[in-house]
């Protein structure tokens, strides 16, 4: 048996519990009723649970009750901050205050697909869980984030820091800074434009460190003008510095799981290669 522990990675949900379930079925972290059997895997979440589809906080339930059973044998389940939780969580703390910008946090929310099933069963533990989730993760050599947008630079210089600022954010009712983020947080496709999209992917690796960025909020299928059910893959572009796990999920793609290349992968194909 390998000693190398994989790391998998999954995009964005918005609700589809069926099609989670049965991706984390065909990876086998999960067995038959339901429980982890990823042993000491690590899966990451890229965020983007809820809204747009019919079970976002059952999803959110299953990926919290996993979280704790990877936990207790030695794996890891972990998420980033999507929008749609920052929406969510918006729409439930202000209301129908305004953005200080001409609408309101629960009209901006349903104009993004927010789920009323979704605001009507929040508890004070999906508050804390979602609140508390991490902007950016460095894992192996891979720098993972949830939006393709200029953002992260904006809210800190380390990982750590925008990480902090982020959390920072959340815990208070500064209603135009939420305002500000969800704008940011909405913007897409900054990697995509030629050498100028090339050019923010390198300033962000060389910035917040990894080799490679994964992001999702972006389907692939909108990026590569496809259908979404032609898509079974993460899409890797910009010079193969950028991986978008986005599969549409919401918009009829199946999804899929992403397996990080890891460290001693590469340290191993160096290994063969020199005998
Ligand atoms: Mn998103």
């Amino acid at each position: 048996m390998s000693t190398t522990q994989r790391v998998y990675v999954i995009g964005d949900i918005h609700g589809q519990l069926q099609k989670l379930l049965k991706l984390l079925l065909d990876a086998h972290l999960i067995d038959a009723s339901h429980a982890w059997s990823g042993g000491q895997t690590t899966l990451w979440f890229m965020g983007d649970f809820v809204d747009r589809g019919p079970d976002g906080i059952a999803v959110m339930n299953l990926v919290m009750r996993l979280q704790q059973e990877a936990a207790q044998v030695g794996g890891n389940v972990s998420s980033l901050l999507g929008n749609h939780e920052m929406l969510l969580l918006a729409a439930y703390r202000f209301g129908r205050r305004s953005t200080g910008l001409g609408s309101n946090f629960i009209t901006r929310w349903k104009q993004n697909g927010g789920n009323r099933k979704d605001i009507a069963s929040l508890t004070p533990r999906h508050l804390e869980w979602m609140a508390q989730l991490p902007a950016m993760a460095l894992v192996e050599d891979a720098l993972l984030l949830h939006a393709d947008a200029p953002l992260y630079l904006k809210y800190g210089g380390t990982i750590e820091e925008v990480n902090a600022n982020v959390r920072d954010l959340l815990r208070h009712s500064d209603a135009l800074a939420w305002e500000e983020l969800l704008e940011d947080f909405a913007r897409r496709g900054v990697f995509l434009s030629g050498i100028y999209g090339l050019e923010f992917a390198e300033r962000y690796l060389k910035q917040f460190g990894g080799k490679r960025l994964v992001h999702g909020h972006t389907p692939i299928n909108t990026m590569q003008n496809c259908s979404p059910n032609k898509v079974h893959a993460p899409w890797i572009y910009a010079d193969d510095l950028c991986v978008n796990v986005d599969g549409g999920l919401f918009l009829g793609g199946s999804g899929f799981v992403y397996q990080l290349p890891t460290t001693n992968d590469a340290l191993n194909t160096i290994q063969t290669m020199s005998l």
